[in-house]
Protein backbone atom coordinates (compact mmCIF):
# COMPACT_ATOMS: atom_id res chain seq x y z
CA UNK A 1 0.00 0.00 0.00
CA UNK A 2 1.67 3.23 -0.96
CA UNK A 3 0.18 7.12 0.34
CA UNK A 4 1.18 9.96 -1.23
CA UNK A 5 0.31 13.21 -0.37
CA UNK A 6 0.75 16.48 -2.91
CA UNK A 7 0.96 19.56 -0.85
CA UNK A 8 2.12 22.95 -0.48
CA UNK A 9 2.38 25.24 2.82
CA UNK A 10 0.67 23.80 5.82
CA UNK A 11 -2.25 25.75 5.92
CA UNK A 12 -5.69 26.03 4.35
CA UNK A 13 -6.80 23.18 2.19
CA UNK A 14 -2.99 21.69 2.32
CA UNK A 15 -3.10 21.47 6.11
CA UNK A 16 -6.62 20.14 6.01
CA UNK A 17 -6.10 16.89 4.51
CA UNK A 18 -2.51 16.29 6.46
CA UNK A 19 -3.98 16.36 9.84
CA UNK A 20 -6.05 13.52 9.18
CA UNK A 21 -3.22 11.81 7.35
CA UNK A 22 -0.74 12.68 10.90
CA UNK A 23 -3.86 11.67 13.37
CA UNK A 24 -4.37 8.55 11.95
CA UNK A 25 -0.67 7.25 11.97
CA UNK A 26 -0.65 6.72 8.43
CA UNK A 27 2.50 6.54 6.67
CA UNK A 28 2.64 8.26 3.51
CA UNK A 29 5.26 10.21 1.02
CA UNK A 30 4.84 13.85 1.29
CA UNK A 31 5.78 15.53 -2.32
CA UNK A 32 5.70 19.06 -2.00
CA UNK A 33 4.22 21.59 -4.75
CA UNK A 34 5.89 24.96 -5.30
CA UNK A 35 3.02 27.32 -5.44
CA UNK A 36 5.32 30.03 -6.02
CA UNK A 37 6.90 28.49 -8.66
CA UNK A 38 3.56 27.71 -10.24
CA UNK A 39 4.45 23.58 -10.13
CA UNK A 40 0.11 23.31 -9.51
CA UNK A 41 -0.06 24.49 -13.00
CA UNK A 42 3.14 22.54 -14.53
CA UNK A 43 2.42 19.72 -17.23
CA UNK A 44 3.85 17.32 -14.78
CA UNK A 45 0.88 17.77 -11.90
CA UNK A 46 -1.95 18.62 -14.58
CA UNK A 47 -1.25 15.02 -15.43
CA UNK A 48 -2.26 14.02 -12.18
CA UNK A 49 -4.84 16.78 -10.95
CA UNK A 50 -6.44 18.12 -14.21
CA UNK A 51 -7.43 21.13 -11.95
CA UNK A 52 -4.20 22.07 -11.52
CA UNK A 53 -4.47 22.49 -7.31
CA UNK A 54 -3.51 21.06 -4.34
CA UNK A 55 -3.82 18.59 -2.37
CA UNK A 56 -3.97 15.49 -3.85
CA UNK A 57 -3.97 11.93 -2.66
CA UNK A 58 -2.70 9.35 -4.48
CA UNK A 59 -3.72 5.94 -2.49
CA UNK A 60 -2.09 3.06 -5.02
CA UNK A 61 -2.65 4.51 -7.97
CA UNK A 62 -5.99 6.42 -7.40
CA UNK A 63 -6.12 10.08 -7.45
CA UNK A 64 -8.53 11.56 -5.09
CA UNK A 65 -8.65 15.15 -5.17
CA UNK A 66 -11.00 18.12 -3.00
CA UNK A 67 -10.29 18.10 0.60
CA UNK A 68 -13.41 17.35 2.05
CA UNK A 69 -13.56 14.31 -0.03
CA UNK A 70 -10.08 13.10 0.06
CA UNK A 71 -10.80 13.28 4.66
CA UNK A 72 -14.05 11.31 3.56
CA UNK A 73 -11.92 8.83 1.93
CA UNK A 74 -9.42 8.39 4.35
CA UNK A 75 -12.03 7.82 6.94
CA UNK A 76 -14.05 4.84 4.36
CA UNK A 77 -10.82 3.19 4.17
CA UNK A 78 -8.51 3.89 7.51
CA UNK A 79 -11.29 3.56 9.93
CA UNK A 80 -8.90 2.85 13.20
CA UNK A 81 -8.48 6.07 14.87
CA UNK A 82 -12.17 7.72 14.40
CA UNK A 83 -12.58 11.20 13.14
CA UNK A 84 -16.53 10.90 11.92
CA UNK A 85 -18.62 10.33 14.74
CA UNK A 86 -20.00 6.45 14.18
CA UNK A 87 -23.37 7.39 14.38
CA UNK A 88 -25.36 8.99 11.62
CA UNK A 89 -26.50 11.82 13.46
CA UNK A 90 -23.10 12.39 14.70
CA UNK A 91 -22.03 12.03 11.26
CA UNK A 92 -24.97 14.30 9.46
CA UNK A 93 -23.62 17.04 12.02
CA UNK A 94 -19.83 17.01 11.27
CA UNK A 95 -20.87 17.40 7.59
CA UNK A 96 -23.06 20.05 8.12
CA UNK A 97 -20.14 21.90 9.38
CA UNK A 98 -17.81 20.42 6.55
CA UNK A 99 -20.93 21.88 4.19
CA UNK A 100 -21.01 25.40 6.01
CA UNK A 101 -17.05 25.71 5.91
CA UNK A 102 -16.94 24.47 2.29
CA UNK A 103 -19.39 27.04 1.27
CA UNK A 104 -19.53 29.60 3.34
CA UNK A 105 -16.10 30.19 5.17
CA UNK A 106 -13.34 29.30 3.05
CA UNK A 107 -14.10 31.15 -0.24
CA UNK A 108 -14.04 34.44 1.90
CA UNK A 109 -11.05 33.97 4.30
CA UNK A 110 -9.65 32.97 0.92
CA UNK A 111 -9.88 35.92 -0.61
CA UNK A 112 -8.86 37.83 2.06
CA UNK A 113 -6.04 35.24 2.06
CA UNK A 114 -5.10 36.32 -1.69
CA UNK A 115 -5.81 39.58 -1.89
CA UNK A 116 -2.34 40.27 0.88
CA UNK A 117 -0.49 37.30 0.15
CA UNK A 118 -1.04 36.17 -3.84
CA UNK A 119 -2.13 39.60 -5.12
CA UNK A 120 1.81 40.24 -4.07
CA UNK A 121 3.14 37.80 -6.11
CA UNK A 122 0.69 38.34 -8.93
CA UNK A 123 1.44 41.89 -9.13
CA UNK A 124 5.39 41.38 -9.28
CA UNK A 125 5.00 38.96 -12.43
CA UNK A 126 6.10 40.80 -15.53
CA UNK A 127 3.51 41.75 -17.98
CA UNK A 128 3.91 38.77 -21.06
CA UNK A 129 4.46 36.38 -18.45
CA UNK A 130 1.78 36.71 -16.42
CA UNK A 131 -0.41 36.15 -19.37
CA UNK A 132 0.96 33.13 -20.42
CA UNK A 133 0.34 31.68 -16.71
CA UNK A 134 -2.66 32.51 -16.84
CA UNK A 135 -2.76 30.44 -19.87
CA UNK A 136 -1.58 27.58 -18.25
CA UNK A 137 -4.53 27.30 -15.72
CA UNK A 138 -7.20 24.72 -16.15
CA UNK A 139 -10.22 26.57 -13.96
CA UNK A 140 -11.49 29.51 -15.38
CA UNK A 141 -12.64 30.38 -12.00
CA UNK A 142 -9.17 30.03 -10.83
CA UNK A 143 -8.09 32.28 -13.63
CA UNK A 144 -10.15 35.04 -12.94
CA UNK A 145 -9.14 34.82 -9.21
CA UNK A 146 -5.29 35.15 -10.37
CA UNK A 147 -6.23 38.70 -12.43
CA UNK A 148 -8.38 39.62 -9.26
CA UNK A 149 -5.49 38.92 -6.97
CA UNK A 150 -3.36 40.76 -9.50
CA UNK A 151 -5.44 44.18 -9.87
CA UNK A 152 -6.74 43.75 -6.25
CA UNK A 153 -9.93 42.76 -4.82
CA UNK A 154 -12.92 45.89 -4.71
CA UNK A 155 -13.68 47.24 -1.44
CA UNK A 156 -17.19 45.99 -1.36
CA UNK A 157 -15.66 42.34 -2.54
CA UNK A 158 -13.33 42.43 0.76
CA UNK A 159 -15.96 44.37 2.99
CA UNK A 160 -18.80 41.57 2.35
CA UNK A 161 -16.45 38.50 2.56
CA UNK A 162 -15.33 40.14 6.24
CA UNK A 163 -18.72 40.19 6.88
CA UNK A 164 -18.92 36.75 6.35
CA UNK A 165 -15.95 35.69 8.66
CA UNK A 166 -17.84 37.55 11.23
CA UNK A 167 -21.00 35.59 10.82
CA UNK A 168 -18.50 32.04 10.49
CA UNK A 169 -16.87 33.16 14.16
CA UNK A 170 -20.09 33.85 15.93
CA UNK A 171 -21.87 30.79 15.00
CA UNK A 172 -18.91 28.95 16.29
CA UNK A 173 -18.66 30.70 19.41
CA UNK A 174 -22.49 29.99 19.61
CA UNK A 175 -21.75 26.10 18.75
CA UNK A 176 -19.13 25.65 21.08
CA UNK A 177 -21.00 27.05 24.13
CA UNK A 178 -23.03 24.01 23.70
CA UNK A 179 -20.51 21.25 22.48
CA UNK A 180 -16.49 20.96 23.16
CA UNK A 181 -16.23 20.50 19.44
CA UNK A 182 -18.29 21.64 16.51
CA UNK A 183 -19.93 18.29 15.83
CA UNK A 184 -20.86 16.93 19.50
CA UNK A 185 -18.44 16.09 21.85
CA UNK A 186 -15.65 14.50 19.77
CA UNK A 187 -13.26 16.47 17.47
CA UNK A 188 -13.99 15.31 14.44
CA UNK A 189 -13.29 16.49 10.46
CA UNK A 190 -15.29 19.41 10.77
CA UNK A 191 -13.00 21.03 13.36
CA UNK A 192 -9.74 19.97 11.01
CA UNK A 193 -11.66 21.52 8.05
CA UNK A 194 -12.63 25.24 10.21
CA UNK A 195 -9.36 25.19 12.25
CA UNK A 196 -7.27 24.63 8.60
CA UNK A 197 -9.51 27.40 6.75
CA UNK A 198 -10.33 29.95 9.41
CA UNK A 199 -9.85 29.19 12.95
CA UNK A 200 -6.02 28.90 12.99
CA UNK A 201 -5.26 32.18 11.23
CA UNK A 202 -8.65 34.65 12.10
CA UNK A 203 -7.12 36.43 15.01
CA UNK A 204 -4.05 37.14 12.95
CA UNK A 205 -5.68 38.14 9.59
CA UNK A 206 -8.22 40.25 11.57
CA UNK A 207 -6.91 41.99 14.82
CA UNK A 208 -9.70 44.45 14.45
CA UNK A 209 -12.67 41.84 15.11
CA UNK A 210 -11.03 41.39 18.70
CA UNK A 211 -11.30 38.25 18.42
CA UNK A 212 -10.02 36.87 21.70
CA UNK A 213 -12.66 38.78 23.54
CA UNK A 214 -15.33 38.70 20.70
CA UNK A 215 -14.98 34.81 20.72
CA UNK A 216 -13.43 33.31 23.66
CA UNK A 217 -14.43 30.10 23.70
CA UNK A 218 -13.11 29.65 19.96
CA UNK A 219 -10.15 30.82 21.17
CA UNK A 220 -9.84 28.08 23.64
CA UNK A 221 -10.68 25.68 20.85
CA UNK A 222 -8.38 26.78 18.37
CA UNK A 223 -5.83 26.12 21.08
CA UNK A 224 -7.09 22.69 22.13
CA UNK A 225 -6.60 21.77 18.00
CA UNK A 226 -3.13 23.64 17.78
CA UNK A 227 -1.89 21.38 21.20
CA UNK A 228 -2.55 18.30 19.64
CA UNK A 229 0.60 16.12 18.39
CA UNK A 230 -0.44 15.84 15.02
CA UNK A 231 -1.63 19.02 14.43
CA UNK A 232 2.15 20.33 15.71
CA UNK A 233 3.46 18.01 13.66
CA UNK A 234 1.41 18.48 10.37
CA UNK A 235 2.23 22.78 10.84
CA UNK A 236 5.67 21.72 10.85
CA UNK A 237 6.19 20.55 7.43
CA UNK A 238 8.21 22.31 5.05
CA UNK A 239 6.97 26.30 4.33
CA UNK A 240 8.70 27.98 1.48
CA UNK A 241 6.10 31.10 1.71
CA UNK A 242 8.80 34.33 2.02
CA UNK A 243 8.58 35.21 5.16
CA UNK A 244 7.48 38.90 4.56
CA UNK A 245 3.93 36.57 3.76
CA UNK A 246 3.70 34.85 6.02
CA UNK A 247 1.91 36.44 9.13
CA UNK A 248 -1.68 36.46 7.19
CA UNK A 249 -1.35 32.68 7.70
CA UNK A 250 -1.47 32.75 11.47
CA UNK A 251 2.42 30.50 11.20
CA UNK A 252 4.21 30.73 14.47
CA UNK A 253 7.41 30.37 12.45
N1 LIG B 1 -11.80 22.69 -3.25
C1 LIG B 1 -10.40 22.42 -3.29
C2 LIG B 1 -9.66 23.72 -3.22
C3 LIG B 1 -8.17 23.54 -3.40
C4 LIG B 1 -7.43 24.88 -3.45
O1 LIG B 1 -8.03 25.96 -3.50
N2 LIG B 1 -6.09 24.79 -3.42
C5 LIG B 1 -5.26 25.94 -3.48
C6 LIG B 1 -4.25 25.94 -2.33
S1 LIG B 1 -5.01 26.22 -0.77
C7 LIG B 1 -4.44 25.94 -4.77
O2 LIG B 1 -4.07 24.89 -5.27
N3 LIG B 1 -4.15 27.14 -5.27
C8 LIG B 1 -3.27 27.36 -6.35
C9 LIG B 1 -3.95 27.89 -7.58
O3 LIG B 1 -5.18 27.86 -7.60
O4 LIG B 1 -3.26 28.33 -8.48
C10 LIG B 1 -10.03 21.48 -2.13
O5 LIG B 1 -10.81 21.38 -1.16
O6 LIG B 1 -9.01 20.77 -2.21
Amino acid sequence: MTLKYYHAEPAANSLKSMIPLVEKGLNFQSVYVDLHKFEQHAEWFVAINPEGQVPVLDHDGVIITHTTVINEYLEDVFPEVPLRPRDPVGAARMRYWNKFVDEHVMNHVSMHGWHRMVGIIARNIESGEFEALMERIPLPDQRKKWKAARSGFSDADLANATEKIIYAVDKVEKQLAQTAWLAGNDYTLADINFYAMCGMMVERMFPELKIAARCPRLVQWRDAVTARPAVAKALAGEDRTAPGLRTWTGHAR
